[in-house]
């Protein structure tokens, strides 16, 4: 594989801003995001003989803050006036996204066809979450489930020693639309601990590194931090040591990084303490760091994801997907305002087909956020192909009343957050598969406005890393990504019944590797048939989490949809899809057709030979042959494990082993 030492710049090299560096423009405002447009503008105008005028001269682009401007508000007004382009900014923050909107546009913002319009985020709160370790953890390494090389902000035991490479990060995902960064794993482990105190320099000094591009940092906490740090012997959050240990501990925070984001909680989840420890409910938890939080104005962030990861595989009634709703849904109205409850998007893990999580629904009085995974730990691992944003964008539309009625967009927006797991690291293509750079792209994008089409999306992307490479570049990169999601479906766990998954590495199949394991994923393939019998009538009741009309729709064969039907019911392996294909034929038509796909994406990159960078094609073209490696691996292994369980032979005829 080849391994350039060279950083490659994804979506921001300097011929990006050609349209913007070649003009006379005016800059009008004060504050750390606006000194970073001057320099950003006084960047471009070096490289294509633009310049920045004096106030008041007549100028191509003017980016002004208004002067009736909110604080803290991050809307712009852009717009065309007397052949002048016009950013009329809310603040300093608006002006920088302003500028990034002026960049994205190209020539095109600074033609007659501009339509003047207002800008402003769906969500207030953008998060990249990084499961960054500073030390390098035995088992996970130095990121969890991270897939580009090390961390990007740790290394040795500290703060990375490239604050360049911070910051040119900082630029990329701010310039995509992301205003909050957590920087280290929501696993909190011992050093990691002492981020909190004694090696709070640390994160002041990253908050420094992102503040010029209008990011403010947070910091995942050790719930049992108190009793860790060795200040007290317990951790209950009703006891008034602990709380005033919090509020004075949260003071310092303060007192070093005033404009420090807020903390990120993983309580009572596979092995993290939490209240349950003090009998003790999640509510009182969330509320007790709220209350330490709440005189900075910062917010804390609570995981939902609760579950039993020491179950029984013998015991047929509990079953994972119904935890976070069971634990979650009986506190609603009781967090305290500044807690925004973190909930994954759907109620399992990360899988590459889950339904959306009713949790989303089952809280009307809770700021609710929704947690999304640019890593792909389950849609693979930055070494596939997997282009998420039509998977998120199909959670953040999804109507959980039924149309019309609020989207989970709507509902998560009022007053939450839109969050991801990182997948960057300290690789020269910053995701370790270069086309992965476009999954954290889409984050910041669809957090600004989720409902953009992801195709869309991709083809900004590519406008921005890629300048000028013209239509063949482009057509082949949507050839290779807009449908990626949907070919990895293709050729891994079919009709939503998830996992499959090696344990512990969760790369490559093993159909049966967690079905007799305590942690609560199971498919329960027999010789009749596959699939879990979530319903209310005969299975675990998950079904009935959801309002009408999706109770009804899931509770029911008839009306499930195809590809979440073995996530709802357990049928035989004959059961006619609504496609008109039984199940069986359906996992072997999708394993060979998966298969298939991926072969043709390796041999359409090759005709991106001479379009990109030598060492961005090899890198592609390497992974390129592993996905396919791996896709014939999954289609064989899938394939067989069903026909041997079955009996039933492909009515194609074509070879399984
Ligand atoms: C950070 C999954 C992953 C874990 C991760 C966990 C979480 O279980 O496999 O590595 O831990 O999700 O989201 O907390």
């Amino acid at each position: 594989m080849s391994q350039p030492s060279e950083v490659h710049p994804a979506w921001l090299p300097p011929s990006a801003f050609r349209a913007l560096g070649s003009r006379r423009i005016r800059i009008d405002g004060q504050g750390p995001p606006a000194d970073t447009v001057r320099s950003e503008v006084t960047r471009a105008c070096a490289h294509f003989g633009g310049r920045i005028c004096a106030p008041g001269e007549e100028a191509d682009l003017v980016l002004a803050v208004a002067p009736s401007s909110e604080a803290g508000s991050e809307g712009f007004h852009l717009s065309r006036q007397d052949g002048s382009t016009v950013v009329l900014a809310d603040g300093p923050a608006g002006l920088l996204h302003g500028l990034f909107e002026v960049v994205r546009r190209g020539e095109a913002a600074f033609g007659p066809g501009l339509t003047g319009r207002r800008h402003e985020p769906a969500f207030a709160l953008r998060v990249l979450d990084h499961w960054d370790n500073v030390d390098v953890h035995p088992v996970m390494g130095q990121v969890e489930r991270g897939y580009s090389g090390g961390s990007i902000l740790w290394q040795d035991g500290r703060l990375r020693d490239d604050p360049a490479r911070i910051r040119e990060y900082a630029r990329l995902v701010a310039a995509a639309g992301i205003n909050a960064v957590t920087v280290n794993n929501v696993n909190v482990h011992t050093a990691e601990t002492h981020l909190l105190t004694d090696r709070l320099a640390e994160v002041a000094a990253l908050a420094g590194a992102f503040r010029p591009y209008g990011i403010r940092v947070h910091l995942s906490v050790n719930f049992a931090a108190p009793v860790i740090l060795g200040d007290l012997d317990t951790a209950d959050p009703l006891d008034p040591a602990v709380r005033s240990w919090w509020a004075h501990t949260t003071e310092k925070v303060f007192a070093i990084a005033p404009d420090f984001g807020g903390y990120l909680v993983k309580a009572d989840s596979e092995g993290q303490p939490g209240p349950f420890t003090y009998g003790r409910t999640h509510a009182d938890g969330a509320n007790m760091l709220a209350a330490a939080l709440a005189p900075h104005g910062a917010i804390v962030r609570w995981r939902a994801f609760v579950y039993n990861h020491r179950q029984d595989w013998r015991d047929r009634s509990t079953d994972r997907a119904r935890a976070a709703c069971d634990h979650f849904a009986p506190l609603d109205g009781e967090f305290h305002d500044n807690v925004i409850l973190q909930v994954k998007y759907g109620p399992m893990d990360f899988q590459t087909r889950e339904p959306v999580s009713p949790v989303l629904f089952a809280m009307p009085s809770t700021r609710l956020a929704v947690e999304l995974q640019a890593t792909q730990e389950y849609t693979g691992q930055q070494r596939h192909v997997c282009y998420l944003p039509p998977m998120w964008s199909g959670v953040l539309g999804f109507h959980p009343y039924g149309e019309p009625g609020p989207a989970v967009a709507d509902v998560a927006a009022s007053g939450g957050a839109l969050v991801a797991v990182s997948n960057v690291g300290d690789d020269p293509f910053w995701t370790g598969h270069p086309l992965a750079q476009a999954n954290l792209y889409a984050v910041g994008r669809l957090a600004w406005t989720p409902t953009l089409d992801p195709a869309a999306v991709l083809d900004e992307c590519i406008a921005l890393t890629f300048p000028g490479a013209g239509e063949p570049l482009r057509e082949i990169l949507h050839e290779l990504m807009d449908d990626s999601w949907q070919t990895y479906e293709q050729y891994t766990a079919p009709l939503g019944v998830g996992f499959m998954v090696r344990p512990g590495r969760h790369y490559g199949p093993d159909v049966d590797g967690y079905e007799y394991t305590p942690w609560g994923t199971y498919h329960f393939a027999d010789r009749d048939g596959v699939g879990v019998d979530r319903t209310a009538a005969t299975g675990t009741g998950f079904a009935a989490q959801y309002p009408r009309p999706w109770s009804e729709v899931y509770e029911s064969r008839a009306t499930c949809p195809d590809e979440l039907l073995l996530f709802f019911h357990h049928v035989p392996y004959d059961h006619v899809l609504h496609s008109g294909t039984t199940v069986i034929q359906h996992i072997y038509d999708t394993h060979f057709a998966g298969a298939e796909r991926v072969a043709g994406m390796r041999d359409r990159w090759r005709d991106a030979v001479a379009l990109v960078d030598p060492a961005v094609h090899a890198r592609v073209a390497d992974r390129l042959d592993e996905q396919l490696r791996s896709a014939e691996e999954w289609r064989d292994q899938i394939n067989t494990y069903f026909f041997r369980k079955s009996g039933i032979p492909d009515a194609k005829g074509r070879t399984i082993h």
